[in-house]
């Protein structure tokens, strides 16, 4: 069996005015949609073929850059689409927030330490929200790595959250401007979704 392109659970426009139906559709539909077709091809006919997306990045290290590259792409977009939803953002809830303020003291806290990750990244990447053993960190990782590749990353843990800093992800409405597209996805985030996640880990 092959991967997918996930379908989106919100319209291409949904998430405006803080990420741009343009950016969306291709972002989506072009980039994510590479990265599942090469991710297919890179594992046919090898032992991965079949595995879940999880178990093939956790074997990065022993895997061709190809599968590292696509197969951490997949990975990670899909996560991404999940984490967002139009009208989402403020304050987190539930288990999410309790393990925030713990680990981070606040929620602003927490923010301002997820947005240096995420704008000092140099080139492309990621940053990372982290559950391992029910405590929470914050990490950023290159190109289309995840905190799941075991060997190849300093984060450790599994992600809860997880914000594109790809060029591409966020260019066309604000060009140069990184950190002006991290404080308006604030704005987007499913926190229904993080929780989901968290819980997941325990
Ligand atoms: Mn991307």
């Amino acid at each position: 069996m092959s991967f997918e392109l996930p379908k989106l659970p919100y319209g291409y426009k949904d998430l405006e005015p803080h990420i741009d139906a343009q950016t969306m559709e291709i972002h989506h539909n072009k980039h994510h949609n590479g990265y599942v077709t090469n991710l297919n091809n890179a594992i046919k006919g090898t032992p991965f073929e079949g595995k879940s997306i999880e178990e093939i990045v956790s074997h990065a290290k022993e895997l061709p850059p190809a599968v590292r590259n696509n197969g951490g792409g997949h990975y990670n977009h899909s996560l991404f689409w999940s984490v967002m939803k139009p009208g989402g953002g403020g304050a987190p809830t539930g288990d999410v927030a309790t393990a925030i303020n713990a680990a981070f003291g606040s929620f602003d806290a927490f923010k301002e330490k997820f947005s240096a990750a995420a704008a000092t990244r140099f080139g492309s990447g990621w940053a990372w929200l982290c559950a391992s053993e029910g405590k929470l960190n914050v990490c950023s990782t290159p190109n289309q790595d995840n905190p799941l590749m075991k060997g190849l990353v300093e984060c450790a843990g599994t992600p809860i959250l997880g914000l594109d800093v790809w060029e591409h992800a966020y260019y066309l409405k604000y060009q140069n401007k990184r950190p002006d597209y991290v404080s308006a996805w604030w704005n987007v985030i499913n926190w229904d979704e993080v929780n989901k996640r968290l819980k997941a880990v325990k």
